[in-house]
């Protein structure tokens, strides 16, 4: 690996691509000097992990993948750890209590939410009805409720954490998008923290990027419907 080769992030459109967005916020935050190249996803063998320009950096076929010099990264939460290693800012809250926590939040997103995820797909672009919510997503919205709101409540915003970004951040931005999107339900508190989410510094210059990259997604529902 050479440190002195500026990190590269392969990513998908950045209007749906939801775990894209959570390493480039992290590298946003960092400091880092970075380059991202984004791949078309709405292309053969989408949804089987077999598009060959990803398969070409990825050997899951998905986005993101990070290139640092001669090293390849996959995995959204993989990525992010490696830049909080490199990169001269924490990524972590300070205090080891709260970077546990961070890291449990963390963790818990990337392996669980996947019926508010599938449910609520990422479109960052649009407003769109809301849809019947089943039981398990409606379990899911009120786990998002309450991680919002208490840590709105111990730490006063605007981040999870207190004053600073962390990955954790990164990890629960697209879920602040899907609340916006489909006008989920949030208490006053969650909804304080969806909406500080979504007024980040990171996140207004992702959307902002997002709304160049306007071209229907065949693979999203809501591009051909709403469109
Ligand atoms: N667990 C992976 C998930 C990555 C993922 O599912 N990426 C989607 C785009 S948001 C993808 O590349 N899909 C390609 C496909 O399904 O063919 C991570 O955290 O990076």
């Amino acid at each position: 690996m050479n440190i002195f080769e500026k990190p590269i992030l392969y990513i998908g459109p950045r209007n749906y691509s939801s775990w894209s967005m959570r390493p480039w916020l992290a590298l946003f935050w960092s400091g880092l000097d970075f380059d991202d190249k984004l791949i078309d996803l709405d292309q053969e063998g989408y949804g089987k992990r077999q598009i060959k320009d990803v398969l070409a950096v990825s050997p899951t076929g998905t986005v993101p993948a990070l290139k640092h010099g001669d090293l390849n990264i996959w995995d959204s939460l993989a990525i992010c750890e490696y830049i909080e290693e490199i990169c001269p800012k924490e990524l972590w809250p300070i205090d080891a209590n709260d970077r546990a926590i961070a890291r449990a939040l963390t963790c818990e997103m990337h392996s669980v939410f996947s019926n508010m995820r599938n449910d609520f797909t990422h479109n960052i672009r649009r407003i769109i009805p809301t849809p019947p919510i089943s039981e398990d997503a409606k379990i899911e919205i009120e786990r998002l409720d309450y991680i919002f709101a208490s840590q709105f409540e111990k730490f006063g915003g605007p981040f999870l954490f207190g004053e600073k970004p962390c990955i954790a951040d990164a990890f629960y931005t697209p879920m602040a998008v899907r609340c916006r999107t489909y006008s989920l339900p949030l208490s006053e508190k969650a909804g304080k923290m969806r909406d500080n989410l979504l007024s980040s510094d990171g996140f207004l210059k992702w959307s902002e990027l997002a709304q160049k990259e306007w071209q229907p997604f065949k693979s999203a529902p809501h591009d051909s419907v709403y469109e």
